[in-house]
């Protein structure tokens, strides 16, 4: 269960926009094996605090993606920490990471951190812009990127990061053939099955975001590919 190699499904949920308890109560409900609790503007202590309380009151795990220090809190069962591979600037790749285990290295549980190798591809998400990534990549450099993830250092997941819009099958399917023991996430512009199939054919985990705040039905069918099982 907390165990990311066994998963197949995330949505993940933004601290800064609205979603209501009807609708929390059928994502965290709908038999997705995460939620992930991440966002790129104005996310706050209080408004993460505030999500993690309502998505406590139902068993399925439960994480908090990193993207500001002053928002780590306990009572995540885990945290994931990105590292943007293809940034042009060294603070988000290493930087911010260096500047917190400065800090608080001593009294982090490393059981409970895992670090996330992004390459981000969407030049227009706002991910993209703020960490100045390079997105004009080939699918070789992306396998590139994901080699580096898995064989030089040996990180435990490859993110394959499109926020906003579809991406391109050829470039998962490439990535996914270099990788062996790193689990490898999609997400991207899901918005229903069909899309959410597609995308699991080649990555271990996909991602729904947007979706849910769009067409809750149509994210909520995406869940079915739990079944299905990918391309090797
Ligand atoms: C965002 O990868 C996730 O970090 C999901 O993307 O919001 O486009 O579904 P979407």
């Amino acid at each position: 269960m907390y165990d990311v190699r066994e998963w197949r499904h995330a949505f993940k949920l933004d601290p800064n926009k609205e979603i209501t308890e009807k609708n929390l109560e059928k994502i965290c409900e709908s038999g997705t094996d995460a939620i992930i609790v991440g966002g790129t503007d104005d996310v706050t202590l209080e408004k993460v605090l505030d999500l993690m309380a309502r998505i406590r009151r139902y068993t399925v795990p439960c994480v908090l993606e990193v993207s500001n220090i002053d928002c780590i809190t306990p009572g995540f069962d885990l945290y994931f920490i990105p590292s943007v591979l293809n940034s042009t600037d060294p603070k988000w790749i290493i930087d911010l990471h260096h500047k917190a285990v400065k800090e608080f290295g001593e009294i982090m549980n490393w059981d409970e951190i895992l670090v996330q190798g992004y390459c981000i591809l969407n030049e227009e998400c706002k991910a993209a812009k703020l960490t100045n990534a390079k997105t004009d990549l080939t699918d070789e450099d992306v396998a590139a990127y994901a080699m580096i993830a898995e064989e030089m250092f040996h990180l435990p997941i490859f993110y394959l990061e499109y926020s906003g819009t579809y991406g391109d099958p050829n470039i998962v399917s490439r990535a996914k053939k270099v990788l062996k023991n790193t689990t490898m996430f999609y997400g991207g512009g899901i918005e229903d099955y069909d899309q959410a199939k597609e995308m699991a054919a080649y990555a271990d985990v996909i991602i729904v975001g947007n979706s849910v705040y769009t067409n809750m039905e149509k994210a909520l069918e995406t869940v079915k590919i739990k079944s299905l099982s990918t391309i090797d």
